[in-house]
Formats: structure tokens, C-alpha cells, sequence
């Protein structure tokens, strides 16, 4: 049994200079764990509440000083003193406390900063990696493959480029060490291309590269020589392209509206499949709106046998969702954010789901970060085999490709794609 002694928080800044929420769990044997929450900015509409103050006097309304005080006092007063047999047991216990479906009252945000702060402290208390801690039983552990987001569009960057991000994979490197070369030295070489071009080499939200280039094509172009030019081969034994659009950015009036063009459903569909055909492409995530339902069934009858589809703002990490989803094959992989649902198991259960239906699973970080390493130790837990964070740029998102490499140092681990 695990008896909690106090749970306190505060609010804190994350990457983009917007509050957010650093949570203490002090545990009666001595052992401590801190959290912070991550927060998104291209969202879904059916994510758990995340509880802003609305006070425009402060932040602009941005403040989390009313979730904070719910951690304060009605979540760390009924949870003091109180023993748990599990992370389970007193994730439980929070799901009580807040009573709602979409963890509205005490807000998700607070939740999943207790959440995860109590998965530490229980790790401590246990002396076991957070990693190890949260394996669950059957599960082979291993190091995932990154996939580094080194161009940014769509509500990350405030360039004119429609889609979110376009991310590298490594899928072919030996280990994660050289992973995280392979991004790196194609980051690196990537800059010079683009200022050999006259093109900006500012940044956007994910540390990757926001010039203003229209065409998702033309940036796929650009990926490709630049992967080459850096020594590496555009195949899965080396380095491939992922995308995330994040198609509910440019869905409007039941068009995508893109560099200019207005598709429908099906025109969009065909011209990923164009973009699959010339482009070392692996994996599509939110390649259509969370609305376009029907239009997730035909993506992925059309399109599933050739790619990854991954579903972002049409899963939110929801165990009922993805269930759902599986059921009528809307895409074959779900990207698995823990703030989208609001507790560590929740977002575990939402992984044993993935794997007993055969679909893949990608941990993801937030546009909004904090060094909070969490993501990290739960890829590898869990065996997911992919996690995304970024660029492999700004200390928030290399914070989790280092933790990633210490694990891989101190352990012997399998690295990539689970089978
Ligand atoms: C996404 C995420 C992370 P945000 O769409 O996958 O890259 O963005 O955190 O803004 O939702
Ligand atoms: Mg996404």
C-alpha cells in the first residue's frame, strides 16, 4: 500500500509563454514526484476539458489559477492520508473526484498533473525507473522510433503553409542514439538548404523550420534532397516522412481548402495517395477532419494497406473513441496523448486497446511544452514503438529524445517499430 502525505501545485510557464500546471506528490514513505502539462493548440473537439480562468486581467484569460487551487484543495484534501494499492487504484480515485465524462469540474489538466506526478512518486517509492514502473504485465519494453517534426505549418507557425507537420522517421537506424543523429544532422542540413534558398529559417511552435513555402509537395521535394544531401536513404532500412496535416485546421464548409485549392473529401484522399506514390511517406495522421467520418472509412479502405493512418484529433487518446473507431476502421494507428484524456491509466487502457485490435500506436508531445520528460518513459513502457516531440531542436522537445538516449545507455532495450 501506498499512503499519500500531501499533493500541492502551482502554475508555472510552458514553451509558449502560456500558464500551465507543475504538481508535487509527496508520499508518506518519503518519496516525491513532480509533474508538469503540456498543452495543445490544434485540439480536438472531444478532448477532456483543459480549465483556463478566463480572467482577462491575467494572461489574457490563459491563467490555470482556478485548476491549481482545485489540486490544492479539493483533490489533495480527501487524497491525504489515503493508501493505494496501485496507479490504477488512484487514478480511480481522481475520476471520482471530478464526477464529470469529460473531467470538466476539476479540469483535465489538473488531473493529469496529479496524474502523472503520482506515477513518479510511486516509481520512487518502488526505487524503479518510471519506465519500469509503468510497464504493464506482458508488455516488451523498447526504445520507439522518434519522428522529428523539422517543418511546421498550419496553427503552429504563422507562415501560409496548410499542413502542421512534416516529420522525419529513422525507421532504419540501428539504436536510438543514431535516431536522434539521423534528425539531427538532417536539421542541420535542412537549415542551410533553406537559407541557400533565401527562405527563413525561423521557427515554429515545434522547433521545426516555418519558411514560406505553399505546397505540401514542394516541402515533400525539399525533405527528400535534404535527407539525401545529409547521407541518408529515403527508405524504411533508413530515414521516411510522416505526416500530420492536422486536417481540421484547413476543413471548412465540408471542403479542404489547400495551397489555394478547395478538395473534397475524396479529391483530398487522391491527392495523398499522389503524394504517397512519389514521396517516401510512411505515416498520415489527421489526414482528414475528426467530422468527416465517412470520409475516414473511405481514406482508409483506399489507402490504409499502403500507410500508417493515425488518428489524432479523431481518437483524443478516449478508450470509448478508439473502440469505436477500430469497430468501423477509421484508420489503422492512434497518436496517444496523455492531457487528451486526463489520467495515466486512462492512457494506458487507450494503448491495450490499440495492440489487442492489431493498430499502432504513436506517444505524442503537446505544441505547448514544458522539460517534462514524462512522454518518454511512457513510449517506452508501454512498447509502443513511435513518439513524436518535435525538432530536434529547443530544450522542451529535446528534453524527451535525451531521456530517451539516457534510457537506451542504462538499459538494454529493443529499439524500433513493434512488430
Ligand atoms: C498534434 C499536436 C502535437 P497540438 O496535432 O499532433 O504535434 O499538436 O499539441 O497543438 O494539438
Ligand atoms: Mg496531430
Amino acid at each position: 500500500m501506498i499512503e499519500v502525505k500531501d499533493i500541492s501545485a502551482f502554475e508555472i510557464l510552458d514553451s509558449r509563454a502560456q500558464p500551465t500546471i507543475s504538481v508535487l506528490l509527496e508520499l508518506t514513505s518519503g518519496a516525491v514526484g513532480k509533474s508538469s502539462v503540456p498543452s495543445g493548440a490544434s485540439t480536438g473537439s472531444k478532448e477532456a476539458v483543459e480549465l483556463r480562468d478566463g480572467d482577462p486581467m491575467r494572461y489574457a484569460g490563459r491563467g490555470v489559477l482556478r485548476a491549481v487551487e482545485h489540486i490544492n484543495g479539493k483533490v489533495a484534501d480527501p487524497l491525504r492520508g489515503r493508501d493505494f494499492a496501485s496507479l490504477a487504484d488512484f487514478d480511480e480515485a481522481l475520476i471520482k473526484i471530478d464526477g464529470t465524462a469529460n473531467k470538466e469540474r476539476i479540469g483535465a489538466n489538473a488531473i493529469i498533473g496529479v496524474s502523472m506526478a503520482a506515477a513518479r512518486a510511486f516509481a520512487n517509492a518502488e526505487r524503479r525507473s518510471l519506465w519500469r514502473s509503468l510497464t504493464p504485465t506482458g508488455v516488451e519494453p523498447r526504445l520507439p522510433v522518434p519522428h522529428f517534426n523539422i517543418i511546421n505549418g498550419g496553427a503552429h507557425a504563422s507562415n501560409a503553409l496548410d499542413f502542421q507537420e512534416f516529420m522525419i522517421a529513422p525507421l532504419g537506424a540501428r539504436n536510438m542514439a543514431e535516431a536522434v543523429r539521423a534528425g539531427a544532422e538532417i536539421y542541420r542540413v535542412l537549415r542551410g538548404e533553406l537559407q541557400s534558398r533565401s527562405l527563413s529559417v525561423g521557427l515554429g511552435d515545434e522547433g521545426g523550420f516555418a519558411p514560406e513555402i505553399g505546397s505540401p509537395e514542394a516541402v515533400l521535394e525539399l525533405l527528400v534532397d535534404t535527407i539525401e544531401s545529409a547521407g541518408y536513404e529515403t527508405s524504411h532500412e533508413g530515414v521516411m516522412i510522416a505526416l500530420d496535416p492536422a486536417a481540421n485546421g484547413f476543413y471548412r464548409d465540408g471542403m479542404y481548402h489547400v495551397d489555394g485549392e478547395k478538395l473534397s473529401s475524396h479529391e483530398m484522399v487522391e491527392r495523398y495517395s499522389e503524394m504517397i506514390e512519389s514521396y517516401p511517406i510512411w505515416s498520415l495522421e489527421d489526414g482528414l477532419a475528426e467530422n468527416d467520418r465517412d470520409g475516414w472509412v473511405y481514406l482508409t479502405e483506399r489507402l490504409g494497406e499502403y500507410v500508417q493512418l493515425v488518428g489524432d484529433d479523431l481518437l483524443v487518446t478516449n478508450p470509448t473513441i478508439i473502440t469505436e473507431a477500430i469497430e468501423h476502421k477509421m484508420g489503422n494507428a492512434a497518436l496517444i496523448k496523455p492531457n487528451q484524456i486526463g489520467t495515466v491509466t486512462e492512457t494506458l487502457e487507450a494503448i491495450r486497446i490499440c495492440r489487442d485490435a492489431g493498430w499502432s500506436q504513436m506517444v505524442s508531445h503537446r505544441s505547448g511544452e514544458t522539460v517534462d520528460s514524462f512522454i518518454a518513459d511512457l513510449a517506452v513502457a508501454a512498447g509502443c514503438g513511435q513518439i513524436k516531440s518535435g525538432a530536434p531542436a529547443r530544450g522542451e522537445r529535446v528534453a524527451k529524445y535525451n531521456r530517451l538516449i539516457e534510457i537506451e545507455a542504462t538499459n538494454d532495450l529493443p529499439y524500433g517499430r513493434a512488430e
